[in-house]
């Protein structure tokens, strides 16, 4: 088993560092206008150490339409750049449907989207866990097989994260997401369990060991990880995953796989691998750092050597309106947003807008479904000018409902406790 390092690593540290070095290496490359320097700097909040050193150059608004690694556009009005990673501005939902386009999708990379070529792209099965031997698929096989489409969000693990700090004072290390690192998306390709059969899958293999194609993900203390990669049980594997090669009657976006990656339903982000390259099929239990250091809970609720390996997403719910909002006193508005439950149907979203003293009933828009999300509104006729909470609970066909706070783990894993949003009455 890999020994524990993760403890020690803080993920926020490494993408600053690795968005530093991404800088330099485009300052350093021949050809890089001044114009896209200022771009990048501006992006990456470095615009006043370069007025300094260059003190005619012309300010440029901070466009922030761009992120190391990442190949489409970063609109500041859609996205917070988080190191190599860009989170959606929910606000910024609002103008979506039930389906969130490629435009406004979240990014999570390790480390860079890679440039991949589907024409020579091969997925390759292996591992004892098999029959015969290693088998290859090339994207036209996979596209031979029936197709299969589905709806679902990917969410990553540690969405909401920042609020173990900002709201409940016990700070955790990691990307500090606040609530849009999810998506929703439909999902076409074809069922893992039949490419697994078709491999030959044997009926004595317990785990598979789905990997990526991008570049190895070095720490921060310059360990080398090896490519991203996390065991799935075989049950999960040949239950509801999907090889997806289509997201939203797409092929898929550069950053979000193409030209296959893998869909896991319900599950933390981090087992949608994408780039999917190989995978080792197994007769004994495989381990990654992404299974062992990340993506369990360690903390002081949990066991010495942590909780079991993260599997199902949870329960959370997001207004779609801008942090400390302005809204106009003795109007009404309508106020939009989002909820959403890994393990069943969201059956009800109550309001709060007087500190959890009184809840009522938003109006639900979607066909709740697990592992997608649910549109809801409902009015609010603000009459008191001055700062002000707005709560939105949600609860599931299992009877989960938000709790007032979420147990701390150190990695701020899975928070679901109800988000206190600020807004202004004015
Ligand atoms: N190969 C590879 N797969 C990956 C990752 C990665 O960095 N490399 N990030 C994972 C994480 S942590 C999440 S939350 C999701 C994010 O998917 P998205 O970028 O399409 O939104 O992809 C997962 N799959
Ligand atoms: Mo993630």
């Amino acid at each position: 088993m890999t020994p524990m390092i993760s403890n020690r690593l803080s993920e926020e540290a490494y993408d600053g560092r690795r968005r530093a070095q991404w800088l330099e290496g485009k300052a350093r490359a021949a050809g890089v206008a001044r114009r896209d320097m200022l771009r990048l700097l501006a992006a990456a909040g470095g615009a006043t150490a370069l007025a300094s050193a260059a003190p005619r150059a012309v300010a440029v608004p901070r466009r922030q339409d761009t992120a190391p690694g990442i190949v489409k556009p970063l609109p500041a009005d859609r996205f917070t750049i988080r190191g190599t990673n860009a989170e959606t501005r929910f606000e910024s939902l609002a103008a979506t449907g039930h389906l969130t386009p490629a435009s406004h999708f979240f990014v999570r990379n390790h480390t860079a989207t890679p440039s991949l070529d589907a024409k020579t792209w091969k997925l390759k099965i292996w591992g004892d866990g098999l029959r015969g031997g290693p088998k290859e698929f090339t994207l036209t096989d996979l596209k031979r097989l029936p197709p299969l489409s589905r709806t679902a969000f990917v969410e990553c693990a540690g969405n909401a994260r920042s609020f173990f700090a900002t709201q409940q004072g016990t700070p955790v290390s990691g990307t500090p997401w606040t609530l849009g690192a999810i998506g929703n998306a439909r999902w076409r390709g074809v069922r893992l369990s039949e490419v697994l059969r078709l491999a030959g899958v044997s009926r004595h293999a317990v785990d598979v060991m789905p990997r990526g194609l991008d570049a190895d993900y070095v720490t921060d203390d310059g360990t080398n990880l090896g490519r991203v990669r996390r065991p799935l049980p075989l049950s999960k594997a040949m239950d509801d995953v999907i090889l997806a090669y289509e997201m939203n009657d797409a092929p898929l976006p550069p950053d979000h796989g193409y030209p296959v990656r893998l869909l896991v339903p319900s599950w933390v982000g981090i087992a949608s691998i994408k780039w999917l390259g190989d995978m080792e099929v197994s007769t004994t239990p495989l381990y990654s750092p992404w299974n062992t250091d990340f993506y369990r809970l360690f903390g002081d609720a949990y066991p010495d050597k942590g909780g079991a390996p993260l599997t199902r997403q949870t329960l959370k719910s997001a207004f779609e309106l801008p942090w400390n909002a302005s809204l106009p006193a003795s109007t009404t508005h309508h106020l939009t947003g989002r909820s959403w439950s890994a393990s069943g149907a969201i059956t009800r979203v109550d309001i709060s807008t007087d500190e959890g003293t009184t809840w009522h009933p938003a109006r639900l828009n979607d066909k709740p479904r697990t592992s997608s999300w649910t549109r809801w509104t409902t009015r609010w006729h603000p009459t008191t000018p001055g700062p002000t909470t707005l709560l939105a609970r949600a609860t599931d066909t299992t009877g989960r409902t938000q709790p007032e706070a979420t147990v701390h783990n150190t990695q701020g894993f899975l928070f679901d406790a109800v988000v206190r949003h600020a807004v202004r009455v004015v």
